[in-house]
């Protein structure tokens, strides 16, 4: 039965492979924008995600746009809506920053009107109800930004906005700023700024520490890149707690994790300007050490741009996504210490990617899970949550001690896993969290060609949550004989399981290669306690059988020889 298990593991690990198809299902009219900031959620207020991007990266001033979902996961191949100004805009951030129901967007300017010779700004875009306000009503004091990032830094429950600053293609270094939250509000000049000067291209908000409190991670091209540890009364250090040991840094995209105690940190390196050109991961637990270097590198490959974690295979370990500058878009599994070197994914695209998300924006296989935490003694007075999924994509409700939680006393952003509380937890506290789950969501890309459009992938996956039903159901199929040449017959499940002969309903059949193509498909309605399967045409080699008859799953292995 080990040997079975086995089997079963490596011929999912290979279905994974036929979520995302090579090419793009979508790929939106270029309309020449330098695409570069991404954001997936719901604008217009209907609770289907849509996809924002901001467009001019340092090629030309250009506007922020939204795509709207058409309420089945599809969208227009032009925007629907467009801001009423334009800049060189970075990469952008969202989340509901005024607690009034809607999502706002925070968006990076890199540099100024008369480009490089003068400094970017961050702006807000204010959600009105259904749509974003034309003129971003926050526009900061002028700095080099092309970067931002939301997250809880005072730890009062409400989204402050971390900012990137410098411009390292210049050789232009600055301080990493926060701006905070004041009732919805913000000031022009930041609240917070670090005490060393970096070139920071990219920055994220994590509990990195594991200690309850939400931390900041800076990466950098040509300084180290640098993390701030918050304590548990929400103050940031200022003199950067850790810094990267590597004694070339050429950074711009980075992306958190959390597996069990620890943080994973992932981050691509572009070689343009130096440096390797690899992708690094970082492990992290409490207590940081004061420097130290990747725990894990990829093979050297360039351009690295654009980086995502999700567990895609299921196996409780992240997976690595990630792209690069006239390069596809790659998923490496992760077996909890690295990544593949070869990656089980690779798209057939070419393109200069800025950004990657991924969101069910189909909400087909989307479920709501609930997950309980009791607070440690060793966690005593924190106010951060980190959801056990990596892709959260909504709260639902929360409970603290049996009483709901008003969503004004947390803050949170899909598509993020964590959760900050405007009030501190106490040892015992029992805190359950209702959340939006999808094991199959759909990959978005932002290319910065000008005259090639952004990418949906679709997660190909039929049926909700098969997969993963699959590999943890404990039906499984009797095949027989096994190994098969010519037939097999496999005992159907439902019937020959519990005797139930009144259940007669549709059975879908599929038999998986190693590739995760399905070979062999099959839609019958009998009444008879077997299936008899004509496998002769199969190659030689290893299958998944996956039955599904009005939900229920099972699966088997079949050896072809
Ligand atoms: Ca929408
Ligand atoms: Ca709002
Ligand atoms: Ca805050
Ligand atoms: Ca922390």
């Amino acid at each position: 039965m080990r040997v079975s298990i086995l089997l079963i593991a490596i011929l999912s690990h290979g279905l994974l492979l036929a979520q995302y198809n090579a090419l793009p299902d979508w790929i939106s009219t270029p309309n020449g924008h330098y695409a570069t900031g991404l954001g997936l959620a719901d604008i217009n207020g209907d609770g289907w995600k849509d996809i924002v991007v901001a467009n001019g990266n340092d090629m030309l001033r250009q506007g922020l746009v939204v795509y709207y979902n058409q309420g089945d996961g599809t969208f227009p191949l032009n925007p629907d809506w467009q801001s009423g100004d334009i800049d060189y805009h970075g990469h952008l951030a969202y989340g509901d920053l005024d607690h009034d129901g809607d999502i706002d967007v925070a968006v990076s300017v890199y540099i100024g009107e008369t480009g490089f010779s003068s400094p970017g700004k961050l702006k807000i875009y204010y959600n009105q109800g259904n749509e974003l306000e034309s003129i971003p009503s926050f526009q900061s004091d002028p700095f080099y930004t092309f970067s931002c990032a939301m997250g809880d830094a005072d730890s009062d429950g409400d989204l402050d906005i971390a900012a990137v600053a410098g411009e390292p293609y210049g050789g232009l270094l600055d301080y990493g700023k926060i701006f905070i939250n004041n009732n919805g509000t913000f000031q022009p000049m930041a609240d917070w700024e670090s005490s060393i000067e970096m070139g920071a291209l990219d920055v994220e908000f994590g509990d990195l520490d594991r200690d309850g409190s939400m931390d900041l991670i800076f990466v950098c091209e040509g300084t180290p890149n640098y993390i701030y540890l918050a304590n548990d009364l929400g103050v940031v250090d200022e003199v950067p707690d850790w810094e990267s040991a590597e004694s070339l840094n050429y950074i711009n995209s980075v992306d958190i994790g959390y597996s069990g105690t620890s943080s994973i940190v992932v981050m691509t390196e572009n070689d343009q300007l130096g440096g390797n050109g690899q992708v690094r991961r970082y492990d992290f637990s409490d207590p940081l050490p004061v420097s130290s270097p990747a725990s894990w590198y990829s093979l050297p490959f360039g351009y690295g741009s654009g980086i995502f974690l999700n567990d895609v295979d299921f196996d409780a370990n992240l997976d690595l996504i990630y792209g690069g500058w006239w390069l596809p878009v790659k998923i490496a599994m992760g077996d909890g210490s690295g990544f593949e070197l070869n990656s089980s994914y690779t798209s057939s695209t070419a393109s200069v990617v800025e950004a990657i998300q991924l969101a069910d924006l189909s909400r087909e296989d989307e479920q709501v899970i609930n997950e309980s935490f009791t607070i440690a003694s060793n966690l005593n007075n924190t106010h951060t949550i980190v959801l056990g999924k990596q892709i959260v994509e909504g709260i639902e409700y929360v409970q603290l001690n049996g009483i709901v939680v008003p969503p004004e006393d947390y803050c949170q952003i899909p598509g993020k896993c964590w959760v900050s509380f405007s009030f501190p937890l106490n040892t015992g506290d029992i805190l359950t969290i209702w959340y939006r789950y999808s094991g199959y969501p759909d990959m978005v890309v932002t290319n910065w060609d000008s005259n090639e459009g952004n990418y949906i992938f679709y997660n190909q996956w039929w049926g909700p949550g098969i997969l993963e039903k699959t590999t943890k159901n404990v039906n499984s199929l009797q095949i027989y004989p096994n190994p098969a040449s010519e037939f097999i017959t496999i005992d159907r499940p439902g019937i020959s399981g519990n005797n139930n002969l009144s259940q007669t309903s549709d059975l879908i059949l599929q038999i998986y290669n190693s590739q995760g193509m399905a070979v062999y498909s099959t839609k019958t309605f009998i009444e008879s306690d077997y299936i008899r399967v004509d496998v002769s045409a199969l190659l030689s080699g290893l299958y998944l059988v996956v039955t599904n008859q009005s939900g229920l799953l099972s699966s088997g292995v079949l050896i072809k020889y």
